[in-house]
C-alpha cells in the first residue's frame, strides 16, 4: 500500500512563534492535548470546569509539564489571546465560551481534528454505536499480524494526540512520523467527528446506528448525520466506505455517500462480506476474496460476526494476506468489559457488559443469551427509552434490577413485560439478583447507560462488578457451592422457561 503524501487541508493553524493553544477539558483527551501542544512548542493553557481531588492532581502534573492551568470554571479571558482552542469530545460545543471564541475568529476544534492534521499515514476509522472497540482492535490486530507499525486508539482510550506527544517529532508537519506508522486505525465517536472538520480516513467503518447520546443531540437523525459526516467533509482524501447493509439506518445513509461502499451482511449473499455463522466470505474491491473458516472464532453473537465482516473488508482493503486475515480470525480473543464471561457459581453464570451502554448494546447482548437473564440496567441517563427492551425481555429476562440514577425509570418502562426491583448501586444489585437468579440463568451487567454516576467510568463499574463476582465465587467456595467455567450464550436465540 503506497503511503499518503500528506492531505493538503492538514495545515498548521499558525505560523507565529509560541503561539497560544487552549485545551478545554483535562480528562484523558485534553491531557493528550495538552503534551501534545508543548511538543509543538506551543504555550498550552488547560482549563477544566471540575476542582475535585482527581483534576488538581492532573493540574499539577501539567503544571510540572510546563501547562498553565485554569480549574473550576472556563474564563472568558483566558481564551482572547488564543491561537487556537481545543476541546474534549465531552464538552459540549455550545458552550458559551467556545461559542465567544468562535465569534472572535479563533479556530475551535477537537483533538482528534488536531492531532489528525499533522499524520501523513493512512488512516482506518471506526464508528458505529455499537461494535466500535472489538472492530477496532480486529482491524489494529489484522495489520499486526501482517507485520505493519499500527497505532490503535482514539475513543477506545489512547488518544492520538497522546501517541503523537510520545512519538512525534517537534516539527509538525508529521513528515518524520511516517518512519514510525505505516497505518493509524482510530475508533472514533460522534462526539470526536463533531469537532473535527477535516477529518477523512481513507477507509471508514460504520457498524451500526441506533438510540444513544439523545442528551446531546436535538434528535436522533442529528446523531446519524455526525456518524456519516466522516464521509463528507474532504473531498482531498480518497475514501472507501465500509457499512453494515443490515442497519436501516445505515443503508439510507450509504444511499447518499458519495464515495466507493463495501457493504456487508448476514442476510445478503450478494453482499462484499456474508457470513452463515461457520464461514464468512469477503471480498475486495479489487475482485479479490476468500471464504473464511470460523470453526475457531472465539467471539459469541451475530453482532461479532457483523464487526468481523466489517474488519475482513478492511483487511482485505488494506492489501493484507487472506491467510493472515484467516489466523487472526482462529487467535483473537475479547476485550473486558464486553460480553466478559466471569464464570458460574451454583449454576448461576455471570456476564460483565459494562460496555453496553446504550439500548442497543443491551438487544445485542440479550440476543446473544441463550438463557433466562436477570438483567443489571442503569447508570447515568443518555435519555434513551428502555422501552425498546420490552420484546426481549419479555423472551430472555427472568427479572430486571435497576440501580444507579437510571434505576428507577428502568424499572417503570419495564414492569409491564418483566419482574422488576429498584435498587441503590451496583453492590445491592448484584446481591438481588443473586437472590432473584435459578440454577442455569446468567445474571448480565449490561446497564444501557454510562457509569458517570457512581463510577468515573465503564471500566470501572466493570472492574466493580468483577470483584463483586470474585468475592460471591470465594464465599460459595468456602461453603462448598459450585464455581465452574461454563459458555451461557451464544449466536442462538433462547427464552425465559
Ligand atoms: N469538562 C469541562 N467542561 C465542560 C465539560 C467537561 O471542563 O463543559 C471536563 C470535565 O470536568 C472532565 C473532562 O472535561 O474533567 C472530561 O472530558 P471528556 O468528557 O471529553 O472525557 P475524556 O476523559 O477526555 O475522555 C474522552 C472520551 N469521553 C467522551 O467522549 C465523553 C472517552 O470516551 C475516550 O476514551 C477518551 O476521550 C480518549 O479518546 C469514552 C466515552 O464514553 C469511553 N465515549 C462515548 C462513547 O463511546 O459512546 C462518546
Amino acid at each position: 500500500m503506497v503511503k499518503q503524501e500528506g492531505n493538503p487541508s492538514r495545515l498548521k493553524e499558525t505560523s507565529k512563534v509560541q503561539p497560544l493553544v487552549v485545551v478545554v477539558g483535562l480528562g484523558v483527551s485534553g491531557q493528550a492535548a495538552c503534551r501534545w501542544g508543548l511538543r509543538q512548542g506551543y504555550r498550552v493553557l488547560g482549563t477544566d470546569l471540575s476542582r475535585d481531588s482527581r483534576i488538581q492532581t492532573v493540574a499539577a502534573t501539567l503544571e510540572a509539564e510546563g501547562v498553565s492551568v485554569r480549574l473550576g470554571e472556563h474564563r472568558l479571558e483566558d481564551f482572547a489571546g488564543a491561537d487556537l482552542v481545543v476541546v474534549s469530545p465531552g464538552v459540549p460545543l455550545d458552550t458559551k465560551v467556545l461559542a465567544e471564541a468562535r465569534r472572535r475568529g479563533i479556530p475551535v476544534i477537537g483533538e482528534l481534528e488536531w492531532a489528525w492534521r499533522s499524520l501523513r499515514v493512512p488512516t482506518v476509522a471506526v464508528t458505529g454505536t455499537n461494535g466500535k472497540t472489538t472492530t477496532t482492535e480486529l482491524v489494529g490486530a489484522l495489520l499486526q499480524r501482517a507485520g505493519l507499525k499500527v497505532f490503535v486508539g482514539g475513543n477506545i482510550g489512547t488518544p492520538l494526540s497522546g501517541w503523537l506527544a510520545e512519538h512525534g517529532q517537534e516539527r509538525a508537519d508529521g513528515a518524520a512520523l511516517d518512519a514510525a506508522l505505516d497505518w493509524c486505525v482510530l475508533e472514533v465517536s460522534s462526539f470526536q467527528l463533531d469537532s473535527a472538520p477535516s477529518f477523512a480516513p481513507d477507509l471508514g467503518i460504520v457498524l451500526n446506528v441506533t438510540q444513544d447520546h439523545l442528551d446531546r443531540y436535538p434528535d436522533f437523525e442529528a446523531y446519524a448525520a455526525s456518524k456519516f459526516s466522516m464521509f463528507q467533509k474532504n473531498p482531498a482524501v480518497s475514501q472507501t466506505a465500509v457499512i453494515n447493509a443490515d442497519d436501516p439506518v445505515c443503508r439510507r445513509w450509504a444511499s447518499s455517500l458519495n464515495v466507493p461502499t463495501l457493504f456487508f451482511s448476514r442476510h445478503d449473499a450478494s453482499a462484499h462480506a456474508f457470513t452463515d455463522g461457520r464461514t464468512l466470505t469477503a471480498v475486495a474491491r479489487d475482485g479479490t476474496g476468500r471464504r473464511f473458516d470460523l470453526s475457531r472464532w472465539a467471539l459469541r453473537g451475530t453482532h461479532n460476526l457483523e464487526n468481523l465482516m466489517a474488519a475482513s473488508l478492511a483487511g482485505l482493503h488494506c492489501g493484507i494476506d487472506p491467510g493472515v486475515i484467516q489466523e487472526t480470525i482462529d487467535t483473537f480473543r475479547p476485550s473486558p468489559h464486553r460480553m466478559e464471561w466471569l464464570g458460574s457459581v451454583n449454576g448461576v453464570g455471570f456476564i460483565n457488559d459494562s460496555k453496553g451502554t446504550n439500548v442497543g448494546a443491551v438487544m445485542k447482548a440479550l440476543e446473544s443469551c441463550t438463557q433466562p437473564v436477570v438483567l443489571l440496567l442503569g447508570g447515568r441517563s443518555k435519555k434513551t427509552d428502555f422501552r425498546d427492551l420490552e420484546p426481549l425481555c419479555a423472551q430472555k429476562v427472568r427479572a430486571v434490577v435497576g440501580f444507579g440514577e437510571t434505576g428507577t425509570q428502568a424499572a417503570a418502562e419495564l414492569s409491564s413485560c418483566v419482574p422488576t426491583v429498584v435498587v441503590n448501586d451496583l453492590e445491592e444489585a448484584f446481591q438481588e439478583a443473586v437472590v432473584r437468579a435459578r440454577s442455569g440463568d446468567v445474571v448480565l451487567l449490561s446497564p444501557a447507560c454510562a457509569s458517570f454516576d457512581q463510577y468515573p467510568n465503564y471500566a470501572a463499574r466493570g472492574d466493580h462488578f468483577r470483584a463483586l463476582f470474585q468475592r460471591h465465587a470465594e464465599k460459595a467456595a468456602e461453603g462448598g457451592l459450585g464455581v465452574c467455567p461454563r459458555t451461557f450464550f451464544s449466536a442462538d436465540a433462547g427464552r425465559v422457561a
